[in-house]
């Protein structure tokens, strides 16, 4: 995620695609010198979220978050891994970064899971 020098927002890749029972692990790198966030809503009811890691600059771990997780808010040039499970499928679901003006200046994508 981040923004390009005509100041249009991203995600890179803008569409994701999952198989239902296999475990991901989705590196989410916010390469910006600003926040963003990943809310993938309809998503989530469709997989299990095993944790969300987040390490510090030298590698120590600072965090594993696990329950139901939609929005994974990664600050300035910071990386969080989102490990998780489709476990229904569903075609085109929406992601986006939902702080003001992103969305609109292009930060949004779809989930396909078959
Ligand atoms: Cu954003």
């Amino acid at each position: 995620m981040g923004t390009d020098d005509d100041g249009n927002m991203y995600f890179k890749p803008d569409h994701l695609e999952f198989e239902t029972g296999k475990a991901y692990a989705l590196v989410i790198t916010n390469v910006d010198d600003y926040k963003h966030e990943l809310a993938m809503h309809e998503v989530s009811e469709k997989f299990f979220t095993r944790k969300i890691e987040i390490e510090s600059p030298d590698g120590e771990l600072v965090a594993e978050i696990k329950g139901k997780i939609e929005e994974v808010e990664v600050g300035p040039h910071q990386t969080v891994e989102w490990f998780f499970v489709p476990i229904q499928i569903g075609a085109d679901l929406d992601m986006s970064c939902e702080i003001e003006g992103h969305k609109e200046a292009g930060m949004f994508g779809t989930v396909t899971r078959y």
